[in-house]
C-alpha cells in the first residue's frame, strides 16, 4: 500500500553554472525537474510511502529520472518507458537577486506528454489514502488533461483525499481563458487547493487569499491553501480561517521548487492529523528549504531535519 500517489512529467534539466542570459551560458549542471516530483521526493525524505507514474523516454535522460527517483525510495514500478517519444528537458538560469530564474523548455512532444487514464491503474488509486495533482499534466496535452480528470475523480469516489496545486504554466496553454476554465473545473474537483496568491489571482479575477479561497470553497473544495510568499501562508476551510507568517530566509539562491516544498510539507502533516496551524508551519518551513539550493529539490528536508518547533529554517547550505 502507498500513502500518496501522483503523476507528471519530470524532464532533465541543465542549471546554468553562472549568471546571465541562457544564450550565454556555457556551463550547466544535470538534474531533475518537476513539479510533482519535487512533492513526491518531499513525502519520500519523511518517510512517506510514495507511488510516482509517467512515461520517460527510452533514452539516458529518462534513465537518469528514474535511477534519481528510485534513489530517492519512490515506487517508480509503473512508469512507461516509451520507444517512440523523448524525455523532455528544460535549461534554467541562474539568478543573483532573488527574482524567479528564466525557464526554457524542450518538452514539446516528449514521452510524458502521451500519459493517458489507463497508465493510472484504479487497483493503485485503490491502494493508498492521497493523490496529489498538479495543474502542469492538464495543460500537456488532451490526453494528460484527460488522465488528470480520470484521476481525480476515481480518487474522490473511492474515499481517498485529493491535493491540487494550480501550478501555472500559461506558457504550455493556448490562452488564459482556457487555462483558468481548465484549472478551476480540475481544483473543483479536489479536497484541498494550494495555489500561490498570484496564481489565485490570475485564476479567479479576485485580489485577496480570503476572496480567492471563497472562491474555491463555494465550487466544491473543503481547504484552500494560498501560498503568500515572504508573508507566509493562509488557509481556510467552511469554517474558519488562519495566517501563518513565514519563515525568515536570509539568502534565497532559487525560488523554484519552494511551492513543491510547500506542498510536500501541507500534505504529510495533514495526513498526519496535525492542527491547521502545524499544517502551515511544516509547509512554510519546508518550502523555505527549497529556497536555499539551485536545483528545485535538493534543500527537501529529511524527518529528522524537520525543526518547525523552533521555527528555524535551514538558511545556510
Ligand atoms: O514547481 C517546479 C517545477 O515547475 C519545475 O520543477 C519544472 O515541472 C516543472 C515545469 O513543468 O515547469
Amino acid at each position: 500500500a502507498h500513502d500518496i500517489v501522483t503523476f507528471g512529467e519530470t524532464m532533465a534539466m541543465l542549471v546554468a553554472g553562472e549568471t546571465g542570459p541562457l544564450s550565454h551560458v556555457t556551463h550547466f549542471t544535470k538534474r531533475i525537474a518537476g513539479a510533482d516530483s519535487n512533492v513526491a521526493i518531499g513525502l519520500a525524505r519523511l518517510g512517506l510511502e510514495v507511488a510516482w507514474i509517467s512515461r520517460v523516454g527510452n533514452d539516458s535522460l529518462g534513465r537518469f529520472i528514474t535511477d534519481t527517483l528510485i534513489g530517492e525510495g519512490i515506487d517508480c514500478s509503473r512508469v512507461l518507458i516509451d520507444d517512440e517519444y523523448p524525455t523532455g528537458f528544460q535549461f534554467k538560469s541562474r539568478r543573483d537577486d532573488g527574482g524567479d530564474p528564466e525557464v526554457e523548455y524542450f518538452r514539446r512532444g516528449s514521452a510524458a506528454s502521451r500519459l493517458a487514464p489507463h497508465d493510472l491503474p484504479r487497483a493503485l488509486l485503490q491502494s493508498a489514502r492521497h493523490l496529489h495533482c498538479t495543474g502542469i499534466p492538464p495543460a500537456l496535452s488532451d490526453a494528460t488533461l484527460a488522465l488528470t480528470r480520470h484521476a481525480m475523480s476515481t480518487m474522490r469516489e473511492l474515499g481517498g483525499t485529493v491535493s491540487f496545486d494550480p501550478n501555472l504554466r500559461p506558457a504550455l496553454w493556448p490562452d488564459t481563458a482556457t487555462m483558468q476554465a481548465e484549472i478551476n473545473a480540475l481544483a473543483a474537483m479536489a479536497d484541498w487547493v494550494m495555489p500561490g496568491l498570484e496564481e489565485g489571482r490570475i485564476l479567479t479575477g479576485l485580489d485577496t487569499a480570503e476572496a480567492i479561497a471563497d472562491f474555491y470553497l463555494e465550487r466544491g473544495a473543503r481547504e484552500v491553501v494560498i501560498k503568500l510568499g515572504a508573508d507566509g501562508a493562509w488557509w481556510q476551510n467552511r469554517d474558519s480561517s488562519l495566517h501563518c507568517p513565514a519563515q525568515s530566509v536570509s539568502r534565497i539562491v532559487d525560488t523554484v521548487g519552494a511551492g513543491d516544498g510547500f506542498a510536500a510539507g501541507f500534505i504529510s502533516a495533514r495526513l498526519e492529523g496535525l492542527s491547521p496551524r502545524d499544517c502551515l508551519e511544516r509547509a512554510n518551513f519546508i518550502g523555505a528549504c527549497a529556497l536555499g539550493v539551485a536545483g528545485d529539490m535538493e534543500g527537501l528536508p529529511r524527518r529528522d531535519e524537520l525543526d518547525v518547533g523552533t521555527h528555524t529554517a535551514r538558511t545556510s547550505f
